[in-house]
């Protein structure tokens, strides 16, 4: 599982297919942009890679329909603006793919109720929302499992907290294909290079979560102002030493690795240019590391917002080649199963 596959590896001409996704429940954070969108960019010569807005999996949480709509037509263009490139990228909604919903109810009776009980982002998310414990949060790894299947991705990439869910759809794969034969491809781990956990400004024992209160984290599109008072505020401690610690110094660890991961210097080296020097200039020198990185992003962003008929053009695009792909697999699955075909 944790050994790294390449094309090269495998020994075959074909580009191995990526399969990843970001919710549209909020306006992406730095946390999100670190640990899983500014590789996507890297990914994309060596692989055929389909990134997906999972704009299905974000209803199991309550979301306001404006705001959805806003936000998902955010972030498809901040997909753009950090440099994915359409032509070499499939960039669609998974809500104008219908096949992933009816994939998605074959692998339910494919999943066993024990199974999702243990998965442990249903106990977290439920506690979290525990007004509103529905059954699209119970099944969300079935639609998880379908989204990768549908394209028999060989690689998805993976956070610490999705690795469980990694396990049950290669369960699930498994579990059918020793039913009917080899119908998915069972996908690995992709592991980023530079996959750093980013950590919420007010309480850095938790991950930075875009649908947690304004000044726990910085999103893709905060003002220059905005980063700055954020990281002002951002949870620091009494000692005054600058040095990386995680479990004795969470928030002032938390701001180091951040430089780290956007400077794409060494932590000892980050930790050794404060020599002497205090909070008030770590805090300083990495809002500007974070405004520098951002604003260019930020303008191609509203160079993208400002151009809808493009970016309609785009997720059409997308969408019909995502389709393409997915109804191969899905009749694939409705012949074995033993539905009648049209
Ligand atoms: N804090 C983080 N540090 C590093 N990587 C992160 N990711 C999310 N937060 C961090 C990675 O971003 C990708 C897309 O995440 P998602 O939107 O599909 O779901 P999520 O992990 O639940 O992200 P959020 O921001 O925490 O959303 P909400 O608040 O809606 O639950 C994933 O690859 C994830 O690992």
């Amino acid at each position: 599982m944790n050994q790294q596959i390449t094309p090269e590896s495998t020994g075959v001409e074909k580009k191995l297919r990526i399969l990843s996704g970001i919710q549209p429940s909020g306006t992406p954070t730095l946390g999100n942009y670190i640990g899983a969108m500014r590789n996507w960019k890297l990914l994309a010569d060596e692989y055929d890679c389909l990134y997906m807005i999972a704009d299905l999996h974000s209803i199991t949480v309550r979301q306001d329909p404006s705001k959805l709509r806003q936000q998902s037509i955010q972030l498809f263009a901040l997909l753009l603006a950090i440099g994915l490139d359409p032509e070499k990228n499939v960039l669609f909604f998974q809500s104008h793919v219908p096949q992933h919903t009816q994939l998605s109810w074959v692998l339910n009776c494919f999943t066993y109720m024990g199974e999702m009980s243990r998965m442990t982002q249903f106990k977290d998310k439920s506690a979290k929302h525990s007004d509103n414990i529905n059954c699209g949060l119970f099944t969300y790894p079935v639609l998880m499992a379908s989204d990768i299947l549908l394209y028999q991705a060989n690689l998805v990439p993976v956070g610490a907290d999705q690795t469980q869910h990694l396990e049950i759809c290669r369960d699930i794969a498994t579990r059918f294909n020793g039913i009917y034969g080899n119908v998915f491809t069972v996908p690995e781990g992709y592991y980023p290079k530079f996959g750093a956990r980013v950590m919420s400004l007010q309480d850095p024992a938790r991950k930075m979560s875009k649908s947690d209160p304004d000044d726990c984290f910085i999103s893709m599109l905060d003002s220059a102002d905005n980063i700055r008072r954020k990281i002002k505020r951002a949870v620091t401690d009494s000692d005054a030493e600058i040095r990386f610690d995680p479990e004795n110094k969470p928030g002032v660890s938390n701001l180091l690795a951040i430089q780290s991961a956007l400077t794409g210097d060494s932590l000892d080296s980050v930790v050794s240019s404060y020599e002497g020097k205090g909070y008030g200039v770590l805090k300083s020198t990495l809002t500007d590391v974070i405004i520098n990185t951002l604003s260019p992003i930020q303008n191609e962003f509203n160079r993208y917002m400002n151009d809808r008929a493009y970016l309609e053009n785009v997720w059409r695009n997308g969408a019909d080649h995502a389709s393409y792909l997915a109804n191969k697999t899905l009749s694939k699955v409705m012949k074995k199963v033993g539905f009648i075909a049209k």
